[in-house]
């Protein structure tokens, strides 16, 4: 297993400016016949090396039409090596796949009968030898033959120019792709599928054919895919001035799927999880990923496919930008700040564990041993920061003319991030030499914030920046960064107007645009009132760990007053998150000054009109487990998780009647509609719901809110709180978990996705039983190892979501982990290698359960058979 590195970046020895692909489909025994047009580009490539693997049989190989002699070649394991070729030759490969024995769900497999392809990052080689990279662009040739019967439907990249019948019930067709591509974004889809179709015409007046195919019975569920799409694709032009290309738009939803979706040209390959929506059966919040995936996918078109990456260390280049274009998107169809809000909470759970972690690393990687372990948090949610922040640093209006600029210089290559910067710099008229860190440093930094007053009545911040060391990175150089901040006055009809008089920044609508550079920086300010409180880090404009010198009254303010919803909800968060800390070190809520802090504003929160249903619910959150821990040293999950627990039943009791009160008020103006007012008013009775069931008589309301739903966010609202019940402690009103969860699974036999949601509410229950009851569920008629999203909705919410489980005194959490990563490695590497992450969080715990965790992935590593993907995470989180 070799580590690959970004600084032995060599330039391809051949180009392949054309390859024919004819397929021959068939369960067991698919035959592949690749021509390449090889041009030598290097004139001291002496042999053209070629990427392949032992799921496939060479079966023929010829020169010009000539047969290659067994001396003139080397094959092994990981492709082959062909000597003495000319400058210019036709290479001809024929192989052999056995697509129904693929379970790694890379290359050619199937899914549910249906054949499909993944081939990013580098699936391609198990379909053919070829030189496996994104900077090799070719243009494609595809003939698909195959059953009819079968195979009724047949895909590929591009426009399909030929079909027809042949001889023994077989059909065939051809596509060819106008565009250049690298082999990533081959795709090939060949089933019994039904069709959504729809037209969008783009701003220039071209007519487009948007399908979206899926399996029969999942068909009436694609509409919302379907208008997504439309939204994304004028969106892209009205944003970004960026139309579609192409004459077809295809999407094919398989059940079976490694991630989230594929971008692959004009032919997305999706897990059904991202397509799939009903009112019934999907909750809001799954109607807005699928809004989201649907559109990051097809900004790809633009970001990813007509601009790629060089390499695969440029994976930011396209995906933290796509990310920053799918938020951007749906900010403006739903709310921008709650989903400012969303983008926080999923950096702060996972990005920021893991930047702090033995699998750290930077946005753009220096080595890997397996791509396939760098498609995370950090390249893709902290890249879509890195992207926001050099918005901010050069402003909106540069930033769109830079990213005009970077399609018209960059438009059919292959680059890297640095071309996206120079892009940038050059639009934005700024040096960016030190904003470039971001790159190439990992870690989360920390801004230490004080404010004073000097001797002439100027106020100072001082902003004290540091970033912790990391793996290979042991000493930090200070980040270039954009610090938005304001002053709330205390009292709204102050009019006074501070004014920045020393330091990097300027004035601007939202704040002042502070820039840090040095690991200290002063900013001084005139006007300041002398009660003004700092509303900080507005919109999140870094993404750092923000400590600051605000007191809890100051902090009580901000949750009530400011008018960015993020400082709002971080006040509110920073109240919750010192009264859990507090009640961990044995403080009562009632007593200790955050607690106290924390009740009120929730009386007030709940005694006021409540404006903002959406927002009120974020506001009445409390920050998760894994964010609470991650700031605590020798942490024992179990002791936090029951302090949390102590803070949200008394918040409960303190506030029961107002809590009832609005409970039953928002539970009663629920609708089914999917209105962002409707999903407001779900989002806050769901919330409310989860406090009352804390209440006597909660298993009440339970099972009354089930009863009563009518969109899968309500019934989803219930379930989970119902699955925190104990069998013995339900009212007999069918309020407990058996009862509600039978229902349940008889209702939604037949929807996978929703049967997921089944074993995940049960993966993340409170009941002291949980973890008998997950080893129960694996052995569930209904559960299987081989589709992902199902082992995930068991095991990733478990171990993820569920710390007071996972974190057993004993260790028997992290010994189920590391069994089910040993039982589904030999299935699919890159699904277990998935898993491993929360294992190499045991430097933060307590030191039993650190040699209890260390022991959990000593026992992996000393399985023989172990697949490369587990072992480079393994072998680093031990380290
Ligand atoms: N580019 C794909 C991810 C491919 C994952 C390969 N292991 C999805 C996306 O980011 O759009
Ligand atoms: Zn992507």
């Amino acid at each position: 297993n070799k580590t690959i590195r970004l600084a032995d970046y060599k330039p391809p020895g051949f180009s392949i400016p054309r390859i024919s692909l004819v397929i021959s489909l068939d369960r067991h025994e698919t035959r592949v016949k690749a021509t390449l047009d090889c041009v030598r580009q290097d004139v001291t490539a002496a042999s053209i090396r070629l990427d392949g693997s032992a799921h496939m049989r060479l079966a023929g190989l010829a020169v010009d039409g000539r047969p290659v002699a067994e001396s003139l070649y080397d094959l092994d394991v990981d492709g082959l090596s062909l000597k003495n070729v000319p400058d210019h030759f036709t290479l001809t490969i024929d192989t052999v796949l056995d697509p129904a024995a693929n379970t790694r769900l890379e290359g050619l497999y199937l899914s549910e009968g249906c054949f499909c392809t993944q081939c990013e990052a580098e699936g391609f080689r198990h379909i053919t030898f070829f030189p496996d990279r994104p900077d090799i662009l070719s243009l494609y040739d595809v003939r698909i033959e195959a059953s009819r019967e079968h195979c009724p439907v047949l895909l590929s990249n591009g426009n399909r120019v030929e079909s027809g019948m042949l001889p023994g019930g077989r059909h065939y067709a051809v596509w060819r792709d106008p565009f250049p591509k690298p082999c990533y974004l081959f795709a090939l889809v060949a089933g019994d599928l039904e069709c959504l179709s729809e037209r969008f015409v783009t701003r220039s007046g071209r007519p487009v054919d948007l399908h979206l195919y899926a399996k029969p019975h999942d068909i009436g569920q694609c509409g919302h895919a379907l208008a997504s799409l439309k939204r994304a694709m004028r969106w892209d032009e009205d944003v970004f001035g960026l139309e579609y290309d192409l004459d077809v738009y295809n999407i094919v939803a398989v059940s079976d799927f490694n991630m989230g979706a594929m971008e692959n040209k004009s032919l997305n390959i999706f897990n059904t999880k991202f397509v799939l929506a009903a009112a019934e059966t999907a909750t809001d919040r799954d109607f807005d990923n699928v809004e989201g995936v649907i559109g990051h996918e097809y900004f790809h078109n633009w970001t990813g496919n007509r601009i790629t990456c060089r390499d695969w260390f440029q994976l930011s280049l396209k995906e933290g930008l796509t990310v920053f274009r799918d938020q951007e998107f749906s900010s403006d169809m739903g709310s921008r700040a709650l989903k400012r809000l969303d983008d926080v909470r999923l950096l702060r759970t996972i990005q920021f564990p893991e930047d702090s972690g033995p699998l750290a690393h930077p946005v753009r990687p220096d080595s890997y041993v397996e791509i396939n372990n760098f498609y995370t948090a950090t390249v893709y949610n902290k890249g879509a920061e890195v992207i926001r922040m050099m918005r901010h640093l050069i402003g909106t209006e540069a930033f769109q003319a830079g990213m005009a600029l970077y399609i018209e210089r960059h438009d059919g290559q292959a680059v890297t991030c640095e071309d996206f910067v120079r892009t940038m710099e050059d639009a934005g008229g700024r040096d960016l030499t030190q904003f470039r860190l971001w790159y190439a440093q990992s870690g989360t930094p920390h801004l230490d914030i004080r404010r004073s007053r000097d001797e002439t009545g100027m106020t100072v911040l001082e902003v004290v920046q540091s970033c912790p060391p990391t793996p290979g990175q042991p000493v930090k150089e200070p980040f270039h960064m954009p610090l938005l901040m304001d002053w709330l006055p205390r009292n709204a009809s102050d009019r006074s107007a501070p004014r920045l008089v020393d330091g990097t920044g300027q004035r601007l609508e939202q704040g002042f645009l502070l820039e840090l550079r040095k690991p200290v920086e002063r900013f001084v300010f005139a006007d300041v009132p002398v009660d003004a409180v700092p509303s900080l880090l507005r919109g999140f404009s870094a993404p750092v760990i923000l400590k600051t010198d605000v007191s809890l009254d100051d902090l009580s303010f901000l949750a009530r007053h400011d008018d960015d919803a993020f400082v709002r909800f971080e006040a509110a968060q920073t109240l919750g998150r010192k009264t859990v800390l507090d009640r961990m070190h044995d403080v009562p809520v009632g007593s200790g000054e955050a607690g106290q802090a924390l009740l009120a504003f929730f009386t007030h929160l709940l005694s006021g009109p409540l404006e903002d249903a959406a927002l009120t619910a974020e506001l009445l959150s409390l920050p998760g487990e894994t964010e609470i821990g991650d700031a605590v040293d020798a942490l024992d999950p179990v002791r936090l998780h029951r302090a949390r627990e102590a803070v949200l039943n008394t918040l409960a009791a303190n506030d029961a009647e107002l809590l009832q009160a609005s409970y039953t008020e928002y539970r009663d103006r629920q609708t089914p509609d999917l209105s962002s007012e409707a999903k407001a008013i779900r989002r806050l009775s769901g919330l409310l719901l989860s406090y009352v069931a804390r209440l006597e008589g909660g298993a009440g309301y339970v099972g009354e809110h089930y009863r009563r739903a009518f969109t899968m966010t309500e019934r989803m609202a219930a379930l989970v709180e119902a699955a925190h019940i104990p069998d013995h402690a339900a009212d007999g009103g069918g309020g407990g978990t058996t009862d509600l969860l039978d229902d349940f699974y008889r209702r939604y036999e037949e929807y996978p996705l929703v049967i997921d949601k089944w074993f995940a509410v049960q993966a993340q229950s409170r009941r002291g039983d949980t973890l008998q009851r997950i080893c129960k569920l694996k052995e569930h008629p209904a559960f299987t190892l081989h589709n992902p999203n199902r082992v995930r909705a068991v095991f990733t919410t478990f171990s993820m979501a569920n710390p007071a489980c996972f974190h057993t005194g004993d260790g028997s959490g992290y010994e189920l982990l590391a069994e089910t990563i040993m039982e589904v490695d030999p299935i699919n590497p890159q699904v277990a290698a998935r898993l491993v992450a929360p294992l190499g969080r045991w430097r933060r715990l307590e030191p039993t359960r650190q040699k209890l965790m260390r022991a959990a992935l000593e026992r992996i590593l000393s399985c023989k058979s172990i697949s490369s993907d587990v072992k480079e995470l393994v072998q680093k989180s031990l380290q």
